[in-house]
């Protein structure tokens, strides 16, 4: 099964993204029980290797993440592949995401080093060349701004890809119930 970690959004987050997407000139937006901030994408693993993943998983530690919305963006050059709002970065969900990272390869996930550029993507394109109306309405929405807003928890989520778009499911959710960092605890 193929599977990512991925951090599930608050509704007001989801209305806030469906107004964004109604606008959108081109794409097909993404259904609001999907959007997500992926954390770690571990591709396809074998049910042993995603229980190993899940122990790892539920051992962390982690306090809850304010996350802040900021700008929108693609993915793609000439040729786009989808639109995201971008996500602002903070100590907290760079900690997350390296536990996570750390939990992933402690379960022997092979997992690509990419630097890591939290975003929702709110639109997937089929790859055709970019339309300049696309472009313009990234310059024209630079100052979207939502937040912040908690996230209290996150999940081990597969994804079933077919003809339709992906459909994702949550197999595990986790709670960020712990202790900030004493470098991200808030200043009194
Ligand atoms: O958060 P988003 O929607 O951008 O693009 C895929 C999606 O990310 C990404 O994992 C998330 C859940 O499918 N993804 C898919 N294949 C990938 C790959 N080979 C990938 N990320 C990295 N490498």
């Amino acid at each position: 099964m193929r599977l990512f970690v991925a951090l599930t959004l608050p509704w007001e987050v989801e209305d806030a993204l469906s107004h964004l997407q109604a606008s959108l000139p081109a794409g097909h937006p993404v259904p609001a029980e999907n959007l997500h901030l992926t954390l770690a994408f571990l591709g396809e693993l074998t049910s042993r290797e995603a229980e190993d993943v899940h122990d790892q998983l539920a051992g962390i530690r982690a306090a809850p993440v304010a996350l802040t919305l900021a700008g929108v963006d693609r993915f793609g050059d000439a040729r786009a592949r989808s639109v995201h709002a971008g996500v602002e970065g903070n100590a907290a969900l760079s900690h997350l995401q390296e536990k996570v990272a750390r939990a992933a390869r402690m379960a022997g996930v092979d997992l690509a080093r990419r630097r890591f550029k939290p975003h929702v993507t709110i639109a997937r394109l089929s790859g055709k060349r970019v339309e300049p109306r696309l472009d313009r309405w990234v310059a024209e929405h630079g100052l979207f701004r939502f937040g912040p807003f908690w996230v209290e928890d996150f999940a081990l989520m597969r994804s079933d890809l077919g003809g339709g778009g992906p459909v994702y499911s949550d197999l595990a959710t986790y709670p960020l119930d712990g202790e900030a960092a004493p470098a991200e605890a808030p200043l009194r």
